[in-house]
């Protein structure tokens, strides 16, 4: 997957760019029925794909969660069926919207408790890369989680957070926190690494990369640290912050971030490969994936 977000706070909102939402929270019908047998084709197979890298990989909540969900290979997941046990579980529902949705919309819902998933699946063609999120990367990649009461108390806190930082000019740097936890985290469990963010579970090659290879930086997670630290939209991130369990989660969900956006501002920001003499090194990588790229003229 990719994202949608850039450093800039702007966003691309090509899927929906020009048509003004009929309805004011943007939400549309998932139309399920409507679906095609090639987009449920898509679907299978980025679910098999997924479902043979993600055992040892993915967290225990997340493997716990798909399988109490109804979420299987054959067909793209109905939101009303998903909602119906979220809402047993934690009180979330999954709604549809058309792709990305302007930010105060998206934190609207995440406080209230409601997971704005793509209603389009990506084509044949994209299996490894579209930047808006699609129902694979939302429903695959962030519902399982929203199961967990710490996972769903957190998203919900973010929302909340989200609609105060826009207004105090700061969610650049709460976006940042998102990004290296809900889309990008990786969590230390007593048997190893695991991926705990939906940006990678709904990734292929990032669910090895994030794990396996040696080239990017995996670093103890430190909220003032993820503020300051810019992180890439457009290719496999350099640097992975890592929590020791998902109850870190919830104190992150519990703290006030207003005194950490005092202390931030106008600190120096990082790269998104910087380590520092200070930070808590789970392995530093050797950084030859970016270097390369850059190297042949890339990123
Ligand atoms: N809309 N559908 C959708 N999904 C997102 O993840 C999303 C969004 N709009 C805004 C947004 N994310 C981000 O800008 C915020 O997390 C900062
Ligand atoms: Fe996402």
């Amino acid at each position: 997957m990719l994202r949608q977000l850039d450093e800039t706070g702007k966003h691309g909102l090509a899927a929906t760019a020009g048509q003004p939402p009929e309805r004011a929270d943007w939400t549309i019908d998932q139309g399920w029925e409507k679906y095609t047998a090639e987009e449920h084709g898509v679907w299978k197979t980025l679910f098999e794909r997924q479902s043979r890298l993600l055992p040892g990989r993915a967290c225990d909540e997340f493997v716990q969660g798909m399988k109490e969900l109804p979420i299987g290979p054959d067909q793209i997941p109905d939101f009303g069926r998903l909602s119906d046990v979220l809402m047993r579980r934690t009180g979330w529902q999954v709604v549809a919207v058309p792709g990305l949705v302007p930010d105060d919309v998206f934190f609207e819902h995440l406080a209230n408790r409601r997971f704005p998933a793509g209603q389009f699946i990506r084509k044949p063609h994209q299996l490894d890369y579209l930047e808006e999120p699609d129902v694979f990367h939302d429903v695959f990649g962030h519902v399982p989680l929203l199961m967990n009461p710490v996972i769903a108390d957190y998203i919900q806190a973010y929302g909340v957070g989200g609609l105060r930082a826009k207004q105090l000019g700061v969610l650049e740097k709460l976006s940042r926190v998102y990004w290296y936890t809900v889309e990008f985290g990786l969590v230390q469990q007593a048997d190893g690494l695991r991926i705990y963010g939906a940006g990678i579970a709904s990734s292929a090659a990032e669910t090895v990369f994030s794990i396996e290879d040696n080239s990017p930086n995996r670093l103890g997670f430190d909220v003032d640290r993820v503020m300051r630290t810019h992180y890439r939209i457009d290719d496999f991130q350099e640097t992975y912050f890592v929590i020791q369990d998902l109850e870190e989660l919830l104190a992150l969900a519990r703290i006030d971030f207003g005194p950490i956006y005092e202390r931030v501002k106008g600190q120096s920001e990082y790269r998104p490969g910087t380590v520092r003499s200070t930070d808590q090194v789970v392995s530093r990588g050797t950084g030859r994936y970016h270097d390369a790229k850059r190297r042949a003229g890339g990123a």
